[in-house]
Parts: structure tokens; sequence; C-alpha cells
């Protein structure tokens, strides 16, 4: 049963513009592992050890092998129910923008048009020393190199590294513009990417969350819904069409 009042869909009908705010909870139904959590990835494999630059340095061949392994997962997904629904919102709100912290393409796959990736996407990658762009590469296990010689590395936000400026710019925008701000699938730890809440709170937007358990944000949200995206989402656009 879907906990929102008649009120909360009236201002959801009537949103000129609703930001989708994502972490790794919106593919999970996907089939894509989250990070942290009861399945989390990182039960198994130590962020420090694979998701930072000196690590890659140190042992590139098994850090490639770790995103050859996700990209395999990441190219067989498919957009959820939850995907599909935020792309449908663009049908009955006159602006809608999706942020993620996903490398996964899965936004652009569903149909959304407005898009900022805070965190890179794992089908790019670039060389380290000549930042030459390479999409397509060729599935083996050995990290390719460049024809400057250089590592090819995804693009992908490690610990430590800027975000891209002109993504996380375009959040911050779209993000102290809008009048409805949905968090959906993140734990919101991780640091400037969680500090758009916080930019939505100052800004006056409506901050509803989708979790399937509460966060560290919970208390900052005016509602927190507890469950699974792919169930409440399209849930709500069933009341907005009605
Ligand atoms: C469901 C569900 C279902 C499940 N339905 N829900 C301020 C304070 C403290 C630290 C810092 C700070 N500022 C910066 C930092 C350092 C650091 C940081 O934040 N550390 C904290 C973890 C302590 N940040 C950085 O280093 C960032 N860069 C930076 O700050 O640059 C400036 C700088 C430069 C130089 C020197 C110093 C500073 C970069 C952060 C990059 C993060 N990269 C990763 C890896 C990407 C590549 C890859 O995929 O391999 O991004 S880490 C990982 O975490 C990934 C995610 O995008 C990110 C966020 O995780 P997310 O999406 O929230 O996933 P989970 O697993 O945590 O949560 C899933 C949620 O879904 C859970 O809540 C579930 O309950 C829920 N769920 N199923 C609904 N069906
Ligand atoms: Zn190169």
């Amino acid at each position: 049963m879907l906990d929102l009042s008649k009120t909360d869909i009236e201002r959801i009908k009537c949103a000129k513009h609703i930001v989708f705010f994502s972490g790794a909870g919106m593919s999970a139904e996907s089939g894509i592992a989250t990070f942290r959590g009861k399945d989390g990835i990182w039960n198994k494999f130590k962020p420090e050890e694979l998701a930072n630059f000196n690590a890659f340095m140190k042992n590139p061949n098994m850090v490639w092998e770790w995103y050859q392994y996700r990209r395999n997962i990441v190219r067989h997904a498919f957009p959820n129910a939850g995907h599909l629904a935020i792309a449908e919102f663009q049908n009955y709100v006159p602006k809608v923008t999706a942020i993620t912290q996903n490398i996964d393409n899965l936004h652009k796959r569903a149909g959304s048009h407005n898009i900022f990736e805070l965190h890179g996407n794992i089908e790019r990658n670039y060389c380290i020393r000549c930042k030459t762009f390479y999409n397509d590469i060729e599935e083996k296990v050995e990290i390719p190199q460049c024809k400057c010689g250089g590592l090819i590395r995804p693009d992908v936000v490690w610990f430590g590294e800027y975000l891209p400026e002109d993504q996380f710019q375009g959040a911050e925008i779209a993000t102290s513009e809008c009048d409805l701000f949905f968090v959906v699938g993140t734990s919101a730890v991780v640091y400037p990417a969680a500090s758009l809440i916080y930019t939505a709170k100052y800004n006056g937007a409506f901050i509803i969350e989708i979790n399937i358990e509460k966060t560290e944000i919970s208390s900052l949200t005016n509602k927190s819904l507890l469950g699974e995206v792919g169930k409440i989402l399209p849930e709500i656009l069933k009341k907005i069409k009605e």
C-alpha cells in the first residue's frame, strides 16, 4: 500500500520539475549488485583495493578484470520497472531530470533524456596518459593499452577523484531549481553526490525517499517510502495518471 496522502499525490501531479537522484538500489532489481548492505559487493571486495587510482596502478590487471566482470553484467542487464517509470514521468511532468551515481547506462536505455552521470559510465574508457577515449574494447581479460603505450582505465570516478565538472554543475542547477526531489535507492553516504540532497532541501524542494530501509538522510526528507523502487515508482505513476 502506497504511503502517500491525496495532498502528496496532488503535489506530484502539479510539480513543474522533478529530479530523481538515484543510487545502486535503483538497478538492484535489474540484477546489478549494490555496494553496501547485505548483498553489497563491498562485503566481498574492499573499495580501497579496487576503486581508487593507486589500487589501479598497483594492480591494473586485477582492477581491469573486476570492471570487465561488472561490464559484462551491465551489458546483459535491462532497465527495470523503476527506470521505465522515471522515463514515463517525462510524459506527465513539464521537466524531469535523472541524476545518477550509477555507471550502468540504464536510465538512458529506459528512455530518460535529461541525465547527469556523477560517477561516470562503465561503457566508456580512456587512456590515463593521452586521455584518448575508447568506447568499444575487445573482451579480453588483460588490461588493454593505448596507441601511446598508456594504460586504459574505465571512465568512472574513484575515491579521491573529482566528479566530472559539467555533470556535477548541471546536477546542482537542476537540484536547486526543482520543486520535487526523489532520492531513490542510495545509502547517501558518498560525497559530494549526497550533498545534492541538502541543496534540494535548502532550496525548498519537497523530498521523497524510496529505499528498502531507512538511511542517513531519511530524517531530512518529507516522506520516506519503504519498499522496492521497481514497485513503488510504477504505483506512484499509476496514481498520477488517474
Ligand atoms: C534499494 C533496493 C531496491 C537496495 N529499491 N532501494 C565528505 C565527508 C566524508 C567523506 C568525503 C566527503 N567528501 C568527499 C569525501 C571522500 C569520498 C567519500 O564520500 N567517502 C565516504 C564514503 C566516506 N568521496 C570521494 O572521494 C569523491 N571525490 C571527491 O570527493 O573528490 C574531491 C577530492 C579530490 C581529491 C582529494 C580529495 C577530495 C568521489 C566518490 C566516488 C565514488 N565512486 C564509487 C565507485 C564508482 C565506480 C564503480 O562503480 O566502481 O561510486 S563508490 C560507490 O558508492 C559508487 C556509488 O555510486 C557510490 C554510492 O553508493 P550508492 O549508490 O548509494 O550504493 P549503496 O550500495 O551504498 O546503497 C544502495 C542503497 O539502495 C541502500 O540504501 C539499499 O538499502 C538500497 N536498495 N535495493 C530501493 N530494490
Ligand atoms: Zn594514450
